[in-house]
């Protein structure tokens, strides 16, 4: 008898809405102390995570919708934390829906890679880099995420380390430009 049983989710293909609704996280300002360069002032709502739970094992795929919100602090566009798997060897892809992005990815050894992440992209993170998505359009930017469920989540060396690069606003949209604050 197999664990689970099938399931069928709405996606508002535009808004990255999921119906039904079954694990909705926020992330505000207050939430992103310590990632951007400067530290932000207010409450603003910066993104919102929208999931479809399954069981955190090997065998079984989560997938989730992101929202990120357009904005800056101090010209660093709104961005998601970002973060390496746990386990390190877990890939995922994100599947651009709506709004102007870009992907960083970077390895343990400081390498990074730029891509983008719009409408109709389908990145592919391979096991080891970690990922960070910035809002660099003037709508929210929302994609679809599908990894591995027992990836897990490490944020803490994002904290410590930052990203190799820093997404900024610049005359012609967006610069990316190396991070000074970066621990090698
Ligand atoms: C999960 C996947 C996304 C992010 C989301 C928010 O592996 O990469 O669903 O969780 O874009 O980013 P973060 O870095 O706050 O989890
Ligand atoms: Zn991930």
């Amino acid at each position: 008898m197999p664990d689970l049983n099938p399931f069928t989710t709405l996606l508002n293909l535009t808004s990255g809405r999921l119906d039904p609704e079954r694990n909705v996280v926020e992330r505000r300002l207050p939430d992103l102390k310590g990632y951007f360069q400067s530290v932000p002032a207010g409450d603003d709502l910066v993104y919102t995570i929208s999931g479809i739970p399954v069981p955190e094992t090997n065998s079984e795929v989560m997938c989730s919708t992101t929202v990120l919100e357009p904005g800056n602090v101090d010209g660093e566009f709104y961005m998601t934390k970002g973060h390496f798997h746990i386990q390190r060897d877990r890939s995922e892809i994100y599947i651009g829906l709506g709004g102007e992005g870009l992907l960083v990815m970077a390895s343990e050894a400081g390498e990074y890679v730029v891509e983008p992440l719009r409408r109709g992209t389908v990145n592919y993170i391979p096991g080891g880099w970690a990922h960070r998505s910035a809002n660099i359009g003037s709508e929210p930017l929302v994609f679809f995420a599908a990894y591995i469920a027992d990836a897990g989540h490490d944020y803490q060396t994002i904290e410590l380390r930052g990203f190799p690069v820093l997404v900024m606003r610049g005359e012609g949209g967006a610069d990316v430009v190396p991070n000074p604050s970066y621990a090698v």
